[in-house]
C-alpha cells in the first residue's frame, strides 16, 4: 500500500498536523477545552483524514511515535492556551489513544516525560480510549491508564454506548469520563426528541453522575440537540454547532468571546 511506506518519511518530513474541535460546557456555553484531530497533508493527495492512516499507523507500528508527536504537539498547544487566557479557567486538551498504545510500555513514561517538559498539569490532559479498546481489558491493560489516572490525567471512555460493555464493568475502570457516541445525539433532533431516546441518555447520565463520571456529548449540530442534552443533564459537549475542528488560533476567539 502506497500510503504505508509513505507514513514514516511524512513523520520525518512534518506532514502531519492537527486540528482542534472545542469543547464546551452546556450549562454556560463557555469553553472547556479541545480534542486533538490529526491530519496528513499528503503531497499528492492533500488533505488526508485520521480515518485514511491510523489504521495502517496501527498496523505498522508508526502508531507509537506519531502518537507521541501528537501527544507533545497537543500539550503544547493547550499551554499556550492556558498562557494567554488565564481567565478563562485552565483550558483542557482531548487526545486519543489507539488500542496499541496502550499495550506500548512507554505509555506511561512518555506521558509524564511531555507534561513536565511542557509544565502542564496533569488535569488539564484527558486521553481518550474507544470503549471497544477496553472491553474485556485484564489488570496487565488496565495499570498504566490506572497509574495516569492516579497522577490526575483524566481518562475518557470515547464512542461510549456503541460497544457492548457491561455497564457494572465501568467500577473498575479508570475512567473519569463518558463521551456518548454521536448516535445519541442523532437522536435529539426533532424537539421535543423521540421519548425513549430521552429515556436512554436519561439513564446513561444518571448512572454515569452517580459513578461520578462526567458526560460529555458529541457530534451536537443544532441549538436543540444543545438544550435537550443540556436539560439531560450532560456536562460538556462538543460538535459542528459550536465549531468544526479547526486551527489552534480558532480556541482564542472563542475563548475571548466568552470572557
Ligand atoms: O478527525 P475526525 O474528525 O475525522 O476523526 C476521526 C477519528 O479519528 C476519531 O474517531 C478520532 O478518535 C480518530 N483520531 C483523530 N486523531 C487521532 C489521533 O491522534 N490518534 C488516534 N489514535 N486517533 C485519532
Ligand atoms: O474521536 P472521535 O471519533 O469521536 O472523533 C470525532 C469525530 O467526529 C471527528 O471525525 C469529527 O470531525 C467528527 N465530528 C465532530 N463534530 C461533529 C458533528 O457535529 N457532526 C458530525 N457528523 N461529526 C462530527
Ligand atoms: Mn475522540
Ligand atoms: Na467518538
Amino acid at each position: 500500500h502506497g500510503l504505508t511506506t509513505a507514513l514514516p518519511a511524512a513523520l520525518d518530513r512534518g506532514e502531519f498536523f492537527i486540528e482542534y474541535q472545542p469543547l464546551v460546557h452546556l450549562g454556560d456555553g463557555s469553553v472547556h477545552g479541545a480534542e486533538a484531530l490529526v491530519r496528513w497533508l499528503h503531497p499528492q493527495h492533500g488533505v488526508l483524514g485520521p480515518d485514511r492512516f491510523i489504521p495502517l499507523a496501527e498496523h505498522t507500528g508508526l502508531i507509537v511515535p506519531l502518537g507521541r508527536w501528537v501527544l507533545e504537539q497537543s500539550v503544547r498547544q493547550a499551554m499556550v492556551w492556558q498562557e494567554r487566557h488565564s481567565d478563562a479557567g485552565p483550558l483542557r486538551i482531548n487526545v486519543n489513544l489507539s488500542p496499541c498504545q496502550l499495550t506500548h510500555p512507554g505509555l506511561v513514561s512518555d506521558t509524564v516525560d511531555i507534561l513536565e517538559r511542557v509544565g502542564l498539569e496533569p488535569n488539564s490532559l484527558c486521553l481518550e480510549v474507544t470503549e471497544s479498546a477496553l472491553i474485556g481489558a485484564d489488570d496487565d491493560l488496565l495499570k498504566p491508564l490506572r497509574r495516569l489516572a492516579e497522577m490526575g490525567v483524566d481518562i475518557a471512555l470515547d464512542d461510549f454506548g456503541t460497544g457492548y460493555s457491561n455497564l457494572a464493568n465501568l467500577r473498575r475502570l479508570p475512567v473519569s469520563i463518558l463521551k456518548l457516541d454521536r448516535s445519541f445525539t442523532q437522536g435529539m433532533q426533532q424537539f421535543p426528541a423521540d421519548p425513549v431516546d430521552l429515556k436512554i441518555v436519561e439513564g446513561i447520565v444518571s448512572l454515569a453522575h452517580s459513578l461520578d463520571l462526567a458526560v460529555t456529548v458529541e457530534g451536537v449540530e443544532t441549538g436543540a440537540q444543545a438544550e435537550q442534552l443540556r436539560l439531560l443533564g450532560c456536562d460538556t459537549a462538543q460538535g459542528w454547532y459550536y465549531a468544526r475542528p479547526g486551527p489552534p488560533d480558532r480556541l482564542h476567539d472563542l475563548a475571548l468571546v466568552d470572557a
